[in-house]
């Protein structure tokens, strides 16, 4: 499988970190900025290689975070991605990112949700060719109030934004905090009408799962440990199954935190033949040194797909997206207007 047709095919990216999908371009720009020796650092961290567990990941986040304290750099960040995953082919993209307050430089949930808007609706100004949807986070680690907060001004923002802002993630190391304790927003988000994409059974984590998959979420990012063998349940499966909830699959993050051992092992092989709806997605582009391409390219090489399938995988996306059905069935004619041309050149 070339790199090449991977890049040229259309694609959809639905699982993508903000501050995880920093370029080192950007870093570069910002940190230089701000203080050149957290810019030796993170350079240091960023070296391929050195995000090797999920706990180091963890710590790059709260590098990433120092350089991301700010409005201004908030909207640079969202800027660079938005334009580094079109640049990639990306035509639909979902960002998420988990709103901080940081009294020192005067940044509010608020102006900090507004940076990205504002990054959204500037790259929308310039005819770039990509639909941007935006989801908040909530940090697993946060108590009932600071979650409720979250879905109360993803409620209030997606009615500002004219439907930019379409759900809530929930995220943060897998290994602190107990989800359990946020099902009952979680359930009144979905009742409020906000979409759902909850991070579920990253590392091992059956009762805690069981809990959560009863509020059926629209979308689980990785789903690594759901099936038996890798710590999960039966159950856990046969409700995925029954229920058709979609997985966002990010293979190099799974890879690189260690949460599989080895590629070849990635439970993407699993829910594919099982024919269930598979999105691939690159997690944290800056902090795994990837690219959306570059996963499709992997999946592709990893489990022998051709290049008919890396197409209708990514064809197939379009209908776990959080966006109303011409937005859908714009991606759609969008996919089948290259189609042809893109599957029957060499
Ligand atoms: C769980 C993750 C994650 O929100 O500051 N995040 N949560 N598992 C992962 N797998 C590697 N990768 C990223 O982006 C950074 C935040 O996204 C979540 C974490 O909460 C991290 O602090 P934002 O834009």
């Amino acid at each position: 499988m070339s790199l090449d047709f991977c890049k040229r095919t259309p694609k959809v990216e639905l699982h993508a970190h903000l501050n995880g999908s920093i370029s080192r371009e950007t870093i570069e720009k910002l940190a230089m900025k701000k203080n050149p020796e957290l810019y030796k650092d993170l350079r240091i961290c960023f070296d391929k290689g050195k995000a090797e567990t999920l706990d180091n990941v963890f710590q790059m986040f709260k590098l990433i975070h120092q350089i991301s304290d700010n409005t201004e750099a908030i909207y640079t960040i969202a800027y660079d991605v938005i334009h580094e995953f079109s640049a990639d082919n990306v035509k639909y993209l979902e960002l998420r990112s988990t709103p901080r307050d940081v009294p020192s430089s005067g940044m509010t949930k608020s102006s900090y949700i507004e940076a990205i808007l504002k990054a959204i609706e500037d790259c929308h100004k310039e005819n770039l060719d990509i639909v941007v949807k935006f989801l908040l986070a909530i940090d697993r680690r946060n108590d009932l109030s600071v979650a409720k907060e979250t879905v109360d001004l993803a409620e209030r923002y997606s009615r500002l934004s004219g439907g930019t802002v379409v759900g809530i993630d929930l995220s943060g190391d897998p290994t602190v905090g107990d989800a359990c304790t946020l099902v009952p927003i979680l359930r009144d988000a979905k009742f409020r009408g906000l979409k759902l994409a909850l991070h579920l059974a990253e590392v091992p984590a059956v009762e805690e799962t069981e809990e959560v998959l009863k509020i059926l979420p629209d979308r689980i990012g990785h789903g690594t440990c759901l099936h038996p063998n890798a710590g999960g349940s039966q159950g856990l499966v046969d409700t995925v199954l029954q229920h058709r909830i979609p997985l966002e699959l990010c293979l190099t993050s799974n890879v690189i935190c260690q949460t599989v051992a080895h590629v070849d092992n990635h439970h993407f092989k699993y829910w594919y033949d099982q024919g269930h709806p598979c999105a691939i997605c690159t997690d944290d582009k800056g902090v795994f040194s990837t690219s959306l391409s570059e996963e499709y390219c992997l999946a592709a090489e990893t489990f022998g797909l051709t290049r008919k399938d890396i197409w209708t995988l990514s064809y197939n996306c379009i209908d776990m997206i959080f966006a109303e059905e011409a937005v859908k069935q714009d991606l759609k004619s969008k996919w089948n207007s290259v189609k042809s041309y893109e599957l029957n050149c060499e």
